[in-house]
């Protein structure tokens, strides 16, 4: 997996994705990234990237020219995505399709925005990984990259410790627990130390529609209608 990534940061790479697990993978050469300065495509005296809104209004909206010209050396087909709390949200099952391609390449948006012209021209799909507002796209775009990461072969040591968790069945994830069985007067459920895997898999079940019933029920309902009860 190959992440081209247009930036005016180039340095914030390959950031908190250098450490860890990821950090390893980096370093295995089971992903690799390419950053693209946005300002090296600027051609004007202040290598300026951003100019006021047509129409008016606050702040300022990245250039279509010098997007366009940094896209145009280096885009050569493939998926191309840009980060935006206006793009359609990620999902885990997105992820999956994304940890599926070769190379990935990702405008990381700053300012208000970028010029929409460039968005239609490229094919971008915007993507977002919340309802909140960043400083930058590159924040979302290491998020994104550290969700697909961990998904390719050989970066996660226990498979199905990535098909238990949260998300990967429809539910959020039941409590966990570990030694020492009792901590400041609090017990480890006790149907987890018998060692009746039906029993747990079931006490597992109940606690995940559970919390999912109070936290997201968003979820649930989906979850109920993909079962159809
Ligand atoms: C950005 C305009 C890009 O804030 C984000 C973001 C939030 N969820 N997903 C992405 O990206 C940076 C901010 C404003 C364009």
């Amino acid at each position: 997996m190959k992440f081209k990534v247009y930036t005016i940061f180039p340095e914030l790479f390959p950031g908190f994705l250098g450490y860890s697990l990821t950090g390893k993978a980096l370093a295995e050469g089971i992903w690799s990234f390419e950053a693209v300065n946005i300002r090296d495509y600027a051609l004007d005296r202040h290598a300026s990237v951003d100019d006021t809104p047509c129409g008016g209004g606050a702040g300022m909206v990245m250039r279509a020219d010098v997007l366009g010209r940094a896209l145009a050396a280096n885009h050569k087909g493939g998926a191309l995505l840009a980060m935006s709390p206006k793009g359609r949200p990620l999902t885990q099952q997105k992820v999956h399709e994304l940890s599926k391609e070769d190379e990935i390449g990702v405008v990381c948006g700053r300012f208000e925005g970028i010029d929409e012209r460039v968005l239609e021209a490229y094919d971008i799909e915007e993507i977002s990984i919340g309802d909140y507002v960043l400083t930058g796209g590159e924040q979302a775009a290491q998020v994104m990259f550290d969700a697909i990461i961990r998904l390719l072969p050989g970066v996660l040591g226990n498979a199905l410790s990535a098909e238990s968790e949260s998300f990967e069945n429809g539910l959020l994830e039941y409590p966990q627990y570990t030694r020492p069985v009792e901590w400041q007067g609090r017990r480890v459920p006790e149907v987890l130390l018998g060692g009746h895997h039906r029993k747990i898999a079931d006490w597992r079940k109940e606690q995940a529609l559970r919390i999912t019933a109070e936290r997201r029920p968003d979820l649930l309902k989906k979850y109920l209608d993909s079962k159809r009860v």
